[in-house]
């Protein structure tokens, strides 16, 4: 059967799931929730995401929810069956350090960046207000302490860990809509770090994703 992934083509975590496939060589279906109301459903709730969220994965019956741990089954499962893709290294002390930036991207990464494009990019219409600019400000200031240090990190390497993992994978949806909202300069600013995004964005997997979803709006 094939994989299906329940979960909207524009949402940054459901993106990454499309993108661990695409670099896996795997296909799939997408399944589109009709309304948000549905992904808040009791049958929802019961049956696929019990705290009403997408994506959401079926693999053959197999059921899992939360992005990062999809990215991993599906890693897990499917790496080297059918190409050559390493998302996950086998060597354990480079899985553990894949680990630690993984950690790195949730707390001190995404963490900042989602709070900044929540104001920019989805205040108005899920709730009708305005950006709060304070919030916007105090996020986009963590995200500089955050980038600096990426910048030292990332000095003299083209990946996080040396080689392209899921930790870098990670960053890029969310990033790229950074970039849409004129935040770029972030990024650009800081000549490792920008030379990181170019080359993990320039993979065929990512450029296929831009084309296919229509993501350059
Ligand atoms: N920690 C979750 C986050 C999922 C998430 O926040 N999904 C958003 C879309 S990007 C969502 O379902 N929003 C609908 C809602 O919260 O009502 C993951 O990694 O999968
Ligand atoms: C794996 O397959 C996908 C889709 O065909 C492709 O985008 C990706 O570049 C491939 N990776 C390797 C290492 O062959
Ligand atoms: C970024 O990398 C360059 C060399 O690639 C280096 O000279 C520079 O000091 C680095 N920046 C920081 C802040 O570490
Ligand atoms: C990205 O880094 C890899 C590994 O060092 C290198 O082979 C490749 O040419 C770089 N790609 C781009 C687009 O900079």
């Amino acid at each position: 059967m094939t994989i299906q992934v329940f979960g909207y083509p524009k949402s940054t975590f459901t993106l990454v799931i499309f993108h661990v496939l695409k670099e896996l060589g795997l296909s799939y279906e997408t399944v589109q929730p009709s309304s948000h109301e549905e992904i808040k459903t009791p049958e929802y709730l019961a049956t696929k995401h019990p705290f009403g969220k997408i994506p959401y994965l079926d693999d053959d019956g197999f059921h899992i929810y939360e992005s990062r741990a999809i990215a991993r089954y599906l890693v897990n499962k499917y790496q080297g069956t059918k190409n050559s893709t390493v998302l996950i290294p086998s060597d354990v002390q480079k899985a553990a350090l894949m680990e630690q930036f993984i950690s790195v991207e949730i707390s001190y990464y995404t963490s900042p960046l989602f709070k900044m494009l929540f104001e920019l990019l989805m205040k108005k219409r899920l709730q009708g207000s305005e950006p709060d600019s304070k919030i916007v400000n105090e996020a986009r200031e963590e995200l500089e302490t955050t980038l600096d240090v990426y910048e030292k990190l990332l000095e003299g390497k083209d990946y996080l860990t040396g080689e392209f993992s899921l930790a870098d994978l990670l960053h890029i949806p969310l990033t790229f809509y950074a970039f849409n909202v004129g935040e770029g300069d972030l990024w650009n600013k800081r000549p490792n770090v920008s030379r990181w995004w170019k080359n993990i964005t320039e993979r065929e997997s990512w450029k296929n994703m831009i084309t296919e979803y229509n993501l350059t709006a």
